[in-house]
């Protein structure tokens, strides 16, 4: 069995050529993968409307669908998707979700964008019923302008190294892992990480998916191998760089 795990893309509607470049990794890397998780902010920004389908994200949404045809997909939403809605779901065949724990191989994983690290309460307040149905009450394009000009709110989407917040992530994936996971998949501060622990003779892993905007990596798993973090078209023999 072999899962792949990738996260923010954070596309937009400004960027074809970023939107076609996506798309091709994530076709190549999920080629082989028996299950699909995408560990949200893959759009810069998404409400989903009933019937509607941005056509800029027509796209991703179409590559999702025909992924999602032959094997489970899971998206967890990002910070920057506020419901994808049940429309996303049907047309595109993957099941969204805040946060997951699913079992593979007999392990517990949890999975999660991570942006209740950072401010949990702005995360609260935003992806709340309320701001939902003003959404909902202003249609896609009003609020893909609004939700444009607030960009700057949303947080970045392009996020240099910074070791603290890379601690600050591992810290909380040993917490999680305390609570009874054997793996925790995180994404949002766009740096790969992984972290293996060893606790009363059980292998624990801590990884970060990274992102597909200036590191192209994302995270594998294959049974009897473990976890591992890749980048798309990097160096090495075998693109890993565990
Ligand atoms: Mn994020």
């Amino acid at each position: 069995m072999k899962a792949i795990f990738f996260s923010d893309a954070h596309l937009t509607d400004s960027e074809a050529g970023r939107i076609e470049t996506v798309s091709r990794i994530i076709r190549d890397i999920t080629r082989d993968a028996d299950l699909v998780f995408v560990l949200g902010d893959l759009f810069e920004f998404y409400h989903g409307y009933d019937g509607y389908i941005y056509p800029f994200y027509r796209e991703s949404a179409d590559l999702l669908r025909k992924i999602a045809s032959d094997r489970p997909v899971y998206f967890i939403e990002g910070n920057h998707e506020f419901g994808l809605g049940q429309h996303f779901e049907s047309y595109t065949g993957v099941r969204c979700v805040e946060s997951l724990t699913i079992n593979m191989d007999d392990r517990k994983v949890f999975l999660s964008h991570g942006d209740e690290i950072g401010s949990p309460l702005l995360r609260r307040v935003l992806k709340s019923r309320f701001i939902y149905s003003v959404m909902d009450g202003l249609g896609p394009g009003l609020t893909w302008k609004i939700a444009m000009m607030s960009r700057p709110i949303l947080s970045k989407s392009h996020k240099p190294y910074n070791k603290k917040t890379l601690d600050r992530f591992r810290k909380y994936g040993k917490r999680k892992l305390r609570e009874g996971y054997d793996a925790v998949i995180l994404a949002h501060s766009h740096m790969a990480d992984i972290e293996e622990y060893e606790w009363n003779g059980r292998k624990k892993t801590y990884m970060n998916t990274g992102d597909l905007i200036t590191s192209f990596t994302y995270g594998v798993y294959v049974t009897g191998e473990g976890f591992s973090v890749a980048t798309y078209g990097g160096g090495g023999t075998d693109d890993s760089v565990r």
